[in-house]
């Protein structure tokens, strides 16, 4: 597989004005006919080829103004279809046959339980006819599907249903129109037979649109909650970028089978049921939340994505890291914004940071790719919505919708680069973008080394700051970054008024970190203060800082930005597990700092005053995944075992106030998945998690009662994530009986049974691998499910760090056995679960070695998809 390089970007030698489809759906042998009106480009030479991409295909015949191509002017190889002597325009006339019924990539077009369905971002639509499949080759279509009428009533495309009418033989066809000129990527087909449910939308310029959610009958009642957040989303546009959605109708269609969350394809999304369908019973907080984000995130796609789309696949981030910023916004609005905002830095922390500093690190515009589809990273995605969310806050709320009005006026229906995007912001504010731009084309994540001196004499306070960026992949040195450092004083009775330069600032000011090293001197400050930095995480960087333990526990009582408190909590307790990791290495025991446990005292004595979620947030220690990141060399073995020590020392010494918060936060009311009730919800099952820890029955008692009281899926699943990972002398059979009850209560409900799977497949008592060994012997298991093989291979495989990594290196052999399985059956999720292979320079020689040994068995396996190619070939260079 060879590399494609943004340098070479060219635009096509023809153009696609019209694109006419008609399906002709079959057990097997489907035909496409496709009808395409073409120009040459101007500029372009006369006789110039015309190279289609098409793949898995076979060619019935080819026409061009109604004639038959003479075998001598065309070509057809694995990946494309070249015809020479055309014409200036022309009707290019191809039917293809295709497979459906046998593409398990879930890529093209393919069937999934009953119905047939298409994914074609980024390079799907290939697989369906040949094409010019580029986003910047964007066309009008009229798609006609037939199919037989009884086995799927419903078919569907993009845009609005003009024609349909009953055929010969049992067979029906209906024909839509979209009015609206999009990309191959964004091209949708389904067929099935499927409930529907209804309402409406009357937008704020007073049209109205029907909003049609497609699910299998028995999810009908799962349904609210997607649809409210759609209604949601779409008001949201209007009041806060001013966009309104653009056709009559706006279709959400739930399928088993998907290979991510969802796709945003033009009037016609197609989601995995995961990201659609919420309920009380089978549902949990996280997951109702899950679903709020993902509607909303399709639906803002609309305008940042389908309207203003990517001129290349680099452009990427163009949509996806401004969608996300859109939806997270959206999100934070619609519930906690601080708990939203530390979310999303636990996301940044413990993976993102971690791919911008492995082998498959590039920049949110990345220079190369050998298959797009592996660059669908959270660097693309939660790196790029950072980068927004930094333009954003440099213009300030007036200015960064002023740039928005004028990208999405000025390049409403064009295909676009990053670039547009940054020029818009820099020409309606005035601003200089140019050492910005760094974001888009550097990878890895930045440091900023921070000190700070007070000096009594003069009431100055000078912050020294220097930045640094790690070496990636083809990238030694970088230039400076512009990093925007939102920077307070804490004193003793809370924040100092700030003067910089004689200038006086507010109690916040952003300093604009732009030089390798450089000092910001604060003047009148009248105490030595504790400086709370990069307040509400203003930039994607580490931030290194040498706080004292004193220092930590003022910012996590006194700082006003939730952010900063919380992160102040999680480095108390990174510096005390890691000084308990020292020990345990040593074969010492030591006492585990009391700061700690006072800090988490006071926060349990205050949860009525505070915010319960970030009560519940800030009693909860770092994750294995952020502890091992902040690793130079990770011992996870240690950091685990110290990780527990410190959780044990927490419920031993707080016991009683945490069951007293416990007891206080059991509610009566009626299910609500609102802020409200998650934070409470979530602060009583962090006291939960804690008080299983307990080595007495009491403990399994009250996970037993928990699980038999709950009326939610956040409560039941609470509960028996505790009991999975209880490992007292008593637990075993009472874990055995909570499992089966669980699994006889769920069998029916696929995405019930997922969690199931995942709470076992993650559990860190030894013995992990021989349990995910059985969970994929049991009927629940389906490797060509993705969610299946997300909830069973990847959980334990990324999540589940203490039992992957076994020193036996027998987590690693299994990893790599399961990718080249998957290599032949779907190669993106093949690719995607890589990664915890790829991490392998960040930990000891006995463990690398081991985690070489499972990539280079990859590597020789036959018939490696490009997917699967890329990231292993990366990853051993
Ligand atoms: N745009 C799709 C992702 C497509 C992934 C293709 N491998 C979903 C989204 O980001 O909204
Ligand atoms: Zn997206």
């Amino acid at each position: 597989p060879g590399t494609i390089y943004l340098k070479d970007y060219q635009q096509p030698n023809y153009w696609i004005s019209e694109t006419h489809l008609r399906f002709e759906l079959a057990d097997s042998d489907t035909v496409v006919r496709s009808r395409l009106s073409m120009q040459r480009r101007d500029g372009v030479a006369e006789g110039a080829e015309l190279v289609l991409h098409g793949v898995e295909l076979t060619l019935l015949s080819l026409l061009v103004n109604g004639v038959d191509v003479d075998q001598s002017q065309y070509s057809v190889d694995e990946q494309t279809l070249t015809i020479r002597g055309l014409p200036a325009q022309f009707e290019l006339e191809c039917v293809t046959q295709i497979q459906p019924q046998d593409n398990t990539s879930l890529e093209g077009l393919y069937q999934s339980r009953t119905m047939f369905c298409t994914q074609c971002e980024a390079e799907g639509f290939r697989k369906i006819t040949y094409y010019l499949d580029r986003p910047d080759v964007m066309s009008v279509f009229t798609t006609t599907v037939v199919a037989d009428k009884a086995k799927y009533p419903l078919l569907l495309s993009n845009g609005n249903p003009v024609d349909r009418g009953d055929l010969a033989d049992g067979q029906h066809f209906v024909t839509w129109q979209d009015p609206f000129k999009k990309p191959a990527y964004l091209f949708a087909v389904v067929a099935a037979d499927l409930a529907l449910v209804e309402d409406s939308f009357t937008t704020m310029s007073g049209r109205e649109v029907s909003l049609q959610l497609f699910v299998e009958p028995k999810d009908l009642d799962k349904c609210d909650h997607a649809m409210l957040s759609l209604k949601n989303a779409m008001r949201w546009d209007e009041t806060t970028y001013g966009r309104e959605y653009d056709l009559g109708i706006y279709m959400i269609v739930a399928v088993d089978d998907f290979n991510m969350g969802a796709m945003e394809n033009k009037g016609l999304n197609i989601f995995n049921t995961s990201c659609v369908l919420a309920e009380q019973k089978t549902t949990t907080d996280a997951a109702f939340q899950r679903v709020e984000g993902v509607v909303a995130h399709e639906y803002f796609h609309n305008w940042s994505g389908n309207r203003v789309t990517c001129r290349d696949w680099f452009q990427l981030s163009l949509k996806e890291g401004f969608t996300v910023y859109r939806d997270a916004e959206f999100s934070a609005d619609m519930n906690s914004p601080t708990v939203k905002r530390v979310e999303e830095v636990q996301l940044l922390r413990s993976a993102q940071f971690a791919e911008d500093a492995g082998p498959m690190a590039h920049p949110i515009r990345p220079a190369s790719f050998i298959e797009i589809s592996n660059f669908y990273t959270l660097t693309i995605y939660e790196k790029g919505a950072e980068v927004v969310r930094m333009i954003a806050n440099l213009l300030g709320e007036d200015l960064f919708r002023q740039g928005t009005d004028l990208y999405f006026d000025r390049f409403d229906g064009q295909a676009v680069t990053t670039d547009d995007f940054v020029a818009c912001m820099a020409e309606v504010s005035g601003q200089d973008f140019s050492q910005f731009q760094h974001w888009y084309d550097q990878a890895g994540t930045p440091q900023l080394d921070v000190s700070g001196e007070y000096n009594a004499a003069d009431k100055t306070y000078t912050l020294s700051v220097s930045q640094s960026c790690p070496a990636t992949p083809g990238q030694a040195d970088k230039p400076v970054f512009l990093i925007p450092m939102a920077t307070a004083l804490v004193g003793r009775d809370g924040l100092l008024p700030l003067t910089l330069n004689g200038v006086d600032c507010g109690e916040e000011t952003v300093l604009a970190v732009d030089q390798q090293s450089q000092q910001f001197v604060f003047e009148n400050v009248t105490e030595a203060p504790v400086p709370s930095l990069l307040r509400n995480f203003s930039a994607p960087v580490k931030l290194r800082f040498d706080y004292s333990r004193e220092q930590l526990l003022m910012l996590a009582a006194r700082d006003n930005d939730g952010f900063c408190r919380w992160d102040a909590m999680q480095q108390l307790a990174v510096q005390i597990i890691n000084e308990q990791a020292v020990a345990w290495r040593q074969g010492e025991a030591i006492s585990v700092d009391s700061s700690l446990l006072t800090a988490i005292r006071a926060l349990l004595g205050d949860a009525e005053a505070n915010d319960k979620a970030m009560v519940a947030m800030m009693m909860s220690l770092p994750s294995l995944a952020y502890l091992i990141e902040l690793s130079q060399q990770a011992d996870i073995e240690a950091l685990q075992a110290a990780r527990e020590k410190v959780r044990l020392a927490i419920a031993v010494e707080l016991q009683s106030l945490l069951l007293d918060c416990y007891h206080s936060n059991v509610s009566t009311d009626e299910y609500r998945p609102d802020a409200t009730q998650i934070a409470q919800r979530s602060l009583k099952n962090a006291c939960l998690s804690y008080l299983s820890l307990l080595p007495d029955q009491s403990a399994i008692e009250l996970l037993q009662q928990q699980y038999q009281q709950a009326d939610n899926m956040t409560d039941t699943m609470a509960a028996l994530s505790a009991m999975v990972n209880s490992d007292g002398p008593n637990a075993a059979s009472a874990k055995q009986d909570m499992l089966d009850d669980f699994y006889h209560r769920w069998q029916q409900e696929a995405l019930v049974v997922n969690q199931w799977l995942q709470v076992q497949a993650g559990c860190g008592l030894a013995g992990g691998l021989d349990r995910v060994k059985a969970l994929m012997q049991h009927p629940a298991f389906d490797i060509k499910n993705p969610n299946k093989v997300r909830s069973v291979v990847a959980v334990f495989c990324a999540q589940n760090a203490i039992n992957f990594h076994h020193s036996d290196g027998s987590g690693y052999q299994f990893l790599a056995e399961q990718v080249i399985r998957l290599n032949e059956l779907n190669p993106q999720i093949a690719a995607r679960i890589i990664t915890p292979l790829t991490k392998w320079r960040r930990f000891a020689p006995a463990q690398a070695d081991n985690m070489q040994a499972a990539l280079k068995q990859i590597m020789a396996a036959p018939n490696l998809s490009s997917d699967v190619y890329e990231v292993v070939s990366k990853s051993l260079t």
